[in-house]
């Protein structure tokens, strides 16, 4: 793992908790009545999984394989010419390259992976950053509600931000152990555990902060804005 250079420098440390901990008093209440925090039945099988939902969402099929979903266009980026702008509502804007990326507290974290075409991943090993350091770097202003997340390819897909800033939103580079497979949107794609795999952008180039919500690639084409696996929240 990379060195974490906010734990070497006191006062970068203690403005990046300010920062967060804002974040949480904002939206701790916003987020404590989504869905999988809320719903008494949620839809599904097998053992509740960490968040007391079961392990098998409703309508989905387990599979140990990783199909590849895109939109017939896989983009190449070097680390040398790859950035990340997260921009939009902020109050500090920031263009990370890769280096910067790795300075920031790194996170390993194992959750499922449910896609809209009715196939489940469980248990998938992942290292990345977490979307709520991202968020607390660049300081949402207070009219924020939504991000939209854009692809190298095109792609573009909207979150509430209660959804983006749960713990288990990362922004990864590695899976099972090695560098996220380009097909799989390496060198850094988003996954959203808690909701539908189409909500996390592969390839991903730009977060931007909105005070509104908008809709993403699918979500014009009639996909749900919510994306609930246990509720089969599928289109809308
Ligand atoms: N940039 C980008 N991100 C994307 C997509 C895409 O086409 N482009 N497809 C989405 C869909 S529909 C799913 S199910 C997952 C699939 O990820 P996978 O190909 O790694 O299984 O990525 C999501 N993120
Ligand atoms: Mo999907």
């Amino acid at each position: 793992m990379e060195a974490n250079t906010s734990s070497e420098n006191p006062d970068k440390l203690d403005r990046i908790i300010d920062a967060r901990m804002k974040l949480k008093r904002r939206f701790e209440e916003k987020m404590a009545q989504t869905p999988s925090m809320t719903d008494e039945q949620p839809r599904g099988s097998g053992l509740p999984n960490r968040h007391g939902m079961p392990t098998i969402p409703i309508g989905q099929t387990v599979t140990t394989k990783w199909p590849v979903l895109d939109l017939g266009y896989q983009p190449s980026i070097p680390l040398d010419k790859w950035q990340l702008n997260i921009d939009g509502e902020v109050e500090n804007p920031i263009r990370l390259k890769w280096e910067d990326l790795m300075a920031l507290p790194q996170v390993e974290d194992t959750s499922d992976f449910h896609c809209v075409t009715t196939w489940s991943r469980l248990d998938v090993p992942w290292v990345g950053v977490r979307f709520m350091d991202l968020a607390a770097l660049v300081d949402p202003k207070s009219t924020t509600t939504h991000v939209m997340c854009y692809g190298y390819d095109g792609y573009s897909t909207n979150l509430s931000l209660e959804e983006a800033l749960k713990p288990d939103v990362l922004l990864v580079h590695t899976a099972d152990g090695q560098p996220l497979a380009r097909e799989h949107g390496g060198p850094l794609r988003m996954i959203t555990p808690q909701l539908y795999a189409w909500k996390g952008s592969k390839w991903i180039k730009r977060i931007e902060f909105l005070t509104k919500n908008q809709l993403g690639f699918w979500e014009e084409r009639g996909y749900s804005n919510t994306a609930y696996p246990w509720r089969n929240d599928r289109y809308s």
